[in-house]
């Protein structure tokens, strides 16, 4: 049986542009490893390189974001109609599985320890659900990914990842895990030991990124006590690593230190915003502003490279505030950012809750916009169009040559840990990624403006695949 485990990908300027960054998704080898030994089973990340659209499977397994919803739909009928059977999984499938129905052959609602193996199962017999749902057996039998089947090659820059844990404790009005995915995490000893013996390391440049991976996890500080335990059993390994893990956890002074110790050299932190306006607005209470300068400078000099998420368009914000972030981040010395995005109301969510029943939500909106780029709505205290006009702004000044400079100036040599001036020198190229979004000059950043891709325009109409509203 020849099985395909595909990751979809559209880029936020609707081009078709592949980005062979450091961090991929890790859902074609999770599968990959749930699949049968006699199953022949080969991986592709639309991110990083285009899907053989000629190529023949049995069995093809889809991941994708909302935003993917479409093109992935378009793909999914393109194989089907090469008697190719197809299955859709991840947060968007098991939330609109009806919907989903009516393009793939089966769909997966949940985790898919227990679900993929039963529909192999099932497939191989012939008898072929449309729906699976079997519950979720455990962190314990999270299984290890098939890291042999990763192709380095093709995305020379990529990491190794590995998940400790899934889920989240806190509920964030605007995130996918809020009231869905409890936190929970695997026993130490599995993670090591997936680290030890299964991981496979990036061997390009001259083995310069060899020992480095990356936790997938949404939180890695989601239980203190087991982050504790985790870094404690990582000390002996000796290997360089990166994480993201909410605010909190960067003011236990002891904690930050014992990362360093662990090998961590790079955490992203979803810091959203400044305004504590609109940390309250998000029910984000963990991110607790008080000392956020001095929660940076600790993190550098202790040899970890602290990257900060900031949305814009929540309801707290205002055009005074973004307008002086650029001065509040240069305030802090603080000038490295990974993410900066328009806060998404993804349907599943308290947030989308809340602004439809305020009729707030803008209308022809479809799940392509939902890419963390557009504006899906209408926040209280500002204009659609401020709020991009903002977006497109601060992309252009927080991503600039001016901030990567001042970004080395004030971090570079601030500790002697090993491998972090390197990640500093690296993260360069992080921050004049901001601008990435606005390489398409006719995008417009506002729900049902801007078109779909074309050519899952042509195939849409070709397939009579309709769009998925979400207003
Ligand atoms: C790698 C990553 C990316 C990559 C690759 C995206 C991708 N295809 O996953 C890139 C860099 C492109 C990316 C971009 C963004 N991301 Co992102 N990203 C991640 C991250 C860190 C890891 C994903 C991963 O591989 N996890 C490990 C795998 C094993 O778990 P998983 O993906 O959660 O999948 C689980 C289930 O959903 C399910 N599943 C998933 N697919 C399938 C398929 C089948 C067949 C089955 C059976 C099951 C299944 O199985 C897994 C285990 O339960 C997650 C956080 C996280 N820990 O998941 C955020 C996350 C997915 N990203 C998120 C966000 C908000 C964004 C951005 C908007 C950020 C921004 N402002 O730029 C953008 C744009 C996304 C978009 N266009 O919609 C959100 C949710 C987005 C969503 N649409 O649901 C997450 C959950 C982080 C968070 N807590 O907020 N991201
Ligand atoms: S802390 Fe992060 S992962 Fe947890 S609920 Fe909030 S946004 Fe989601």
């Amino acid at each position: 049986m020849r099985i395909a485990v595909i990751a979809t990908y559209t880029h936020p300027t609707r081009l078709s542009i592949k980005e062979r960054s450091v961090m991929q998704s890790a859902v074609p080898e999770l599968i990959a490893g749930l699949c049968p030994d006699h199953a022949e089973v080969e991986l592709y990340n639309e991110k990083e390189d285009d899907i053989p659209l000629d190529r023949h499977w049995d069995l093809v397994f889809f991941s994708y974001l909302h935003a993917y919803y479409e093109h992935t739909k378009v793909l999914s009928m393109q194989f089907r109609r090469r008697g190719i059977r197809t299955v859709a999984g991840g947060r968007h499938a098991s939330y609109f599985a009806d919907d989903c129905q009516r393009f793939f052959d089966a769909v997966i609602i949940g985790d898919p320890e227990a679900n993929v193996p039963a529909l192999i199962r099932d497939f191989e017999r012939g008898e072929l659900k449309p729906r699976y749902c079997l519950p979720f057996p455990g962190a314990a039998e999270i299984r290890p990914y098939r890291y042999d089947l990763i192709d380095f090659r093709s995305n020379p820059v990529r990491l190794p990842a590995v998940e400790a844990s899934r889920g989240c404790p806190f509920s964030c009005n605007f995130c996918v895990l809020t009231g869905r995915e409890s936190y929970r995490y695997r026993p130490v000893q599995h993670v090591i030991d997936e680290i030890r013996h299964k991981m496979r390391w990036n061997r390009n440049y001259f083995g310069l990124l060899d020992d480095w991976f990356i936790f997938l996890d949404n939180n890695l500080g989601g239980s203190p006590r087991y982050l504790r335990e985790l870094c404690t059993a990582l000390v002996p390994l000796r290997k360089i690593w990166g994480c993201a893990l909410t605010f909190n956890i960067l003011r236990d002074e002891e904690m930050v230190k014992l990362m360093a110790r662990a090998g961590c050299r790079y955490i992203y932190t979803g810091l959203e915003s400044l305004n504590p306006d609109s940390i309250r607005a998000m029910n984000k209470g963990q991110n607790q502003l008080r000392d956020v300068g001095a929660v940076i400078r600790r993190c550098f000099e202790n040899g970890i490279l602290l990257s900060f998420g900031l949305l814009v368009g929540s309801d707290g914000d205002t055009n005074e505030y973004l307008e002086k972030l650029p001065d509040y981040l240069a305030d802090l010395r603080y000038f490295s950012i990974t993410f900066l995005g328009i806060v998404c109301p993804y349907p599943e969510t308290p947030f989308f809750t809340t602004l439809s029943a305020e009729g707030r939500l803008l209308p022809g909106t479809v799940s392509r916009d939902y890419d963390g780029y557009t504006v899906c709505h209408r926040p209280t205290r500002l204009q659609p169009s401020e709020v991009v006009d903002h977006f497109r702004r601060l992309c252009l000044e927080l991503g600039s040559f001016t901030n990567v400079a001042r970004h080395y100036r004030e971090n570079l040599l601030t500790s002697y840990a090993p491998s972090y001036n390197f990640t500093i020198l690296g993260s360069g190229r992080e921050i004049l990624s901001i601008r990435n979004p606005l390489r398409n000059g006719a995008r417009r950043y506002v729900a049902g403006l801007d078109p779909l891709e074309a050519e899952d325009r042509r195939m849409m109409q070709e397939l009579q695949i309709p769009p998925q509203y979400l207003s």
